[in-house]
């Protein structure tokens, strides 16, 4: 029998809400937009919400540094509406899974203000340290490690005279997980969330709770100096299996770790009863692969090296575990962006060549949601993916908003890498945050009906919304959106595409991406083009196609597969047996 549960059988939406839909116009979204549009969450056919931080925060890294876990943020609204919010998702069979953040805090958090002054239990809540002195005696980090967002991962506390660790912004400051009492009220704040309904969780960074003893330094050669000590770090299984013995036993829930930098072997133990329960993570290598020493580096990449990569997961997580299965979310680039053809409209990077002023853009993104649909794993849909949504423009430094990227380029210059901001601009186009950050796009009406007309979004709308926007997308059978209804409504109805086992077929095709799926009697057979130009495409000879149809095509196809398949530019069909 088949080893059912809802969050392998549900498509997941991601909602960024600072980006998402703004009632009050503040040029901000907020909670009562979100409410206003779950009726389009409903339409479109989603089983679950995976809704970004809404808690208060001083939104230095929008919201992923709280300083409150039991109350919303102002501008998002309050309790009463994120209540409303949860019945509205409830009464549509829309299940909500809320982000849990704590690798760190914010700085403003009340913990972090008692543990600066040594409050009492909260001395140790996060960690601090005494640094060293130079030659200079001026006085320097505990060790040698980096944020994320670049720079020292320390800063120093005047208050309490002691540097602080923080992996991420200097206002996210990391909690001390060695410390039982920051455990204990992490799985309160848990509990009360859960008592509240919810679904589920999606953990942030939570392979980075965990540090090497005496924080030694890292190795300064590689891409992130101190990764080593701090990704799936020494305690971190034992921390997990003290959570979910505490929090998250009982529940029939969806809880998703964020791993950056894990591999199959270290998912296996994150993962799955005989890891540490959690249903699946969300891994980083297909994010990834195309990075040289860092993201901003990010450039070619190949087909064959991306099927190889999701193969790797699609067969390590199949007995014992599962997949989630993503191409983009706020963090990323957009994936038509990256992996599809957008022309040269919204996005500098025209690597492929193009089909019209906006080169492939629909078809591209049919393509790649056939892929996310289709693959062994619980599909996420970033919000606009489904209209197609693209990179955006950003003309100048002043126009970005991410902490992340303002960083970069600020480094970049003062460090030479760059004279001007136009020497970064092509690597901000195409790998900024961001880029997935613009305001989703409602209709033509300006500001793309994400705000009031005369209001000031709080990062600028990709000026593309004037075509692409949920409006028109809605009101076209051949749209984006309306091909998303189709292939959510097709996982819903076939388990083969749920359960069945992937088989990756012709891995040095470098333009194909071909598979199969596998449950008993049922199967299905997936061809996508990924090349800009048509390609052909033999059925491989052991392939029993019998009784295979088409089920869903981003272009005009019917029938069984022929023995040679010609494909138009990035055409993608799915067979079925019926
Ligand atoms: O992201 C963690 C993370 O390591 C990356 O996604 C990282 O932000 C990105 O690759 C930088 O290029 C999570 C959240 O998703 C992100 O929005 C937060 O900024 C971060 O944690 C800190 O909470």
């Amino acid at each position: 029998a088949l080893d059912r549960a809802w969050w392998k059988e549900a498509v997941v939406y991601q909602i960024y809400p600072k980006s998402f839909r703004d009632s009050d116009g503040d040029g901000v979204g907020d909670i009562p937009g979100i409410i206003d549009r779950v009726d389009y969450l409903d339409e479109l056919g989603v089983d679950a919400v995976w809704l970004c931080p809404v808690y208060e925060s001083p939104q230095a890294d929008n919201g992923y540094d709280i300083s409150d876990y039991r109350s919303i943020a102002d501008t998002y609204g309050d309790l009463d509406d994120w209540e409303e919010l949860l019945d509205a998702l409830h009464d549509r069979d829309i299940r909500l899974v809320m982000d849990l953040v704590v690798n760190h805090t914010s700085d403003e958090h009340e913990w972090f203000q008692r543990s600066r002054r040594r409050e009492g239990a909260y001395e140790d809540y996060y960690i601090w340290r005494d640094g060293d002195t130079d030659e200079d005696g001026e006085p320097t980090p505990p060790n040698n490690w980096e944020s994320v967002f670049g720079g020292p991962a320390w800063s120093y506390d005047d208050a309490r005279e002691q540097w602080y660790l923080h992996l991420f912004d200097e206002k996210q400051p990391d909690l001390d997980w060695r410390n039982p009492d920051v455990r204990e009220a992490v799985y309160d704040m848990m509990e009360w969330w859960l008592e509240k309904g919810i679904d589920g969780f999606r953990m942030d960074v939570i392979n980075l709770i965990s540090k090497t003893e005496g924080l030694p330094d890292g190795d300064p050669d590689s891409g992130l100096t101190g990764a080593e000590h701090f990704f799936n770090g020494p305690n971190v299984h034992e921390y997990l299996g003290e959570m979910r013995d505490a929090v998250l036993s009982d529940d029939d829930l969806l809880t998703i770790g964020e791993t950056p930098g894990a591999d199959v072997e270290d998912a296996r133990q994150y993962v799955g009863p005989d890891g540490d329960g959690l249903s699946m993570v969300f891994q980083f290598e297909h994010v990834t692969f195309d990075h040289d020493e860092h993201k901003w580096d990010a450039g070619d990449w190949s087909l064959v090296e991306f099927k190889r990569t999701l193969e790797k997961w699609q067969t390590g997580l199949a007995d014992d575990g599962w997949n989630s299965v993503y191409l983009n979310n706020h963090d990323q680039p957009r994936m038509v962006s990256r992996f599809g053809d957008t022309g040269d409209r919204g996005s500098s990077a025209d690597r492929t060549p193009s089909g019209d002023d906006e080169g492939y853009r629909r078809k591209s993104a049919k393509l790649l949601g056939t892929l996310t649909h289709t693959l062994h794993g619980t599909p996420f849909v970033y919000q606009g993916e489904e209209i197609g949504m693209t990179n955006a423009s950003f003309a100048s430094p002043d126009e970005l908003r991410d902490v992340e990227a303002m960083n970069f380029v600020e480094e970049a210059l003062e460090e030479g890498r760059a004279d001007s901001y136009d020497d970064v601009r092509d690597a901000v186009e195409y790998v900024a945050r961001d880029n997935a950050r613009t305001p989703m796009q409602w209709s033509d009406d300006p500001n793309a009906g994400f705000t009031d007309e005369d209001a000031d979004p709080w990062l600028k709308c990709n000026a593309n919304y004037e075509t692409v926007n949920v409006e028109a997308a809605r009101a076209d059978e051949d749209s984006v959106f309306n091909y998303y209804r189709d292939l959510i409504d097709l996982r819903h109805d076939r388990d083969v595409l749920v359960y069945g086992e992937f088989d990756l077929l012709r891995p040095e095709d470098p333009d194909i991406f071909a598979y199969t799926r596998t449950l008993g009697d049922e199967r299905g057979l997936v061809v996508l083009n990924f090349a800009a130009n048509p390609v052909e495409f033999a059925t491989p000879e052991r392939l029993s196609v019998d009784g295979l149809e088409l089920a869903v095509s981003n272009a005009e196809a019917s029938g069984a597969p022929p023995e040679t398949f010609e494909l138009g530019p990035y055409e993608a069909r799915v067979y079925l047996t019926s």
